[in-house]
């Protein structure tokens, strides 16, 4: 039997008795974000076997869990990881804390606007560190004046970026990822969720907010930037369309009673127990027909989604009907070159 050690509390309220950490993907590399596969364990803390879920969380607490495109690379290779393993069912994203600065909780406060680019990529330098603290401009010497310019400094980051890695807006492809992913994906917000990370929550099929630490602001009007897909739109469907206006033009910071109450999550629960009660939803979600599961999650998206929503829907559709002695029919009858005979199949049900 393979041997999984508990991992180290990667959060005050993460139980690691509850948890493994994923193996084989390069996860020894994350550095912005944890992921682990929820598991069994005997009395002594030794592994029995694993549970259909797995937890991602940004692990940057000390800047509200901002993602930078690291952030965002490892976000979706894990989801990707998820999205691809057959035997995981739920995915419970979430944010790590609290800060080790002064203990406040995020889920994500969106994207790290240290690292701004001016035409909407985000730059880093090779050790990801050049933003504010000038790391960058400082290696091209001086500016004019001497002082700090961002500008400067987003200049020198981008000489050294590989822009096409560095990714522009790429946070979309989570997005989509967690939307079009045949399993449920339940966000637990422990704190702030703010700009981009307002609209993460958005997008994912489920939510729980803490009591005491979650709080909602759409930021993004503030900043210049603007979510004009899901994180607006799917918004609107959530909670009416007046009252995503205001979340938008207002950009009000709201608590997690307004959140349950307005339909932007579905519980809020005692902070202590937040990640209790997300692995309760995993429970009860993959405890259903994962295809019952998977078609609903694709017939809620459809209508939204258009003819994307279509296609994938259609996918699942198609490859059910594979199954059918009727379909098996015309792949062999192609194959032997012979008519097909679909004499036994009716036309209507
Ligand atoms: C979250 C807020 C409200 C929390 O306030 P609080 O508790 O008072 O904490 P602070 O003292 O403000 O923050 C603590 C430290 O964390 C740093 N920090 C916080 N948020 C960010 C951030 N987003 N980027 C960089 N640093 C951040 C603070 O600076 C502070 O550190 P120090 O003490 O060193 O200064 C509050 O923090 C807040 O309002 N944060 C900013 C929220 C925001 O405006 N986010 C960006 C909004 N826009 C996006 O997210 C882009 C949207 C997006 O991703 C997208 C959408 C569509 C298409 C493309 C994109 C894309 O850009 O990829």
């Amino acid at each position: 039997a393979p041997v999984h050690h508990t991992p180290r509390r990667v959060s005050e309220i993460f139980d690691p008795l509850r948890w493994r950490e994923v193996e084989g993907f390069g996860a020894s590399e994350l550095t912005d974000v944890t992921y682990h596969r929820g598991c069994e364990r005997d009395a002594d803390g030794a592994w029995l076997r694993d549970l259909p879920v797995v937890r991602v969380a940004i692990d940057r607490p000390e800047v509200r869990n901002a993602f930078r495109p690291r952030t965002v690379d490892e976000l979706a290779a894990a989801l990707d990881h998820a999205r691809m393993s057959g035997d995981v069912g739920a995915v419970i994203l979430t944010g790590n804390g609290p800060s080790p600065r002064d203990g406040g909780w995020a889920f994500s406060s969106g994207g790290d606007q240290r690292i701004r680019g001016r035409d909407g990529y985000l730059y880093e330098t090779d050790d990801g560190t050049a933003h504010a603290s000038g790391a960058a401009a400082a290696s091209q010497g001086p500016s004019p004046s001497g002082a700090y310019s961002h500008e400067a400094d987003v200049a020198a980051a981008r000489a050294h970026a590989d822009t096409a890695r560095a990714g522009r807006l790429h946070i979309l492809e989570v997005q989509r990822l967690i939307r079009m992913m045949p399993k449920v994906v339940i966000a637990a917000v422990s704190g702030w969720a703010a700009g981009g990370g307002h609209s993460l929550n958005v997008v994912c099929d489920l939510s729980l907010a803490s009591l005491e630490h979650a709080r909602f602001k759409q930021t993004d009007a503030n900043v210049g930037s603007f979510d004009a897909g899901y994180g607006s739109a799917l918004l609107a469907r959530q909670c009416g369309d007046k009252r995503a206006r205001e979340i938008f033009f207002l950009a009000r910071a709201y608590d997690a009673r307004d959140a349950e109450r307005w339909g932007v999550v579905n519980e809020a629960v005692p902070h202590a127990e937040l990640e209790e009660r997300a692995l309760e939803y995993a429970a009860i979600v993959t405890s259903k027909s994962p295809q019952a599961i998977r078609m609903l999650k694709y017939a809620f998206n459809m209508a939204d989604d258009g003819l994307a929503g279509q296609q994938v829907f259609a996918g699942e559709a198609t490859r059910l009907a594979y199954m059918t002695d009727e379909a098996v029919e015309g792949r062999d009858a192609f194959l032997a070159r012979r008519e097909p005979d679909w004499s036994p199949f009716p036309y209507y049900f």
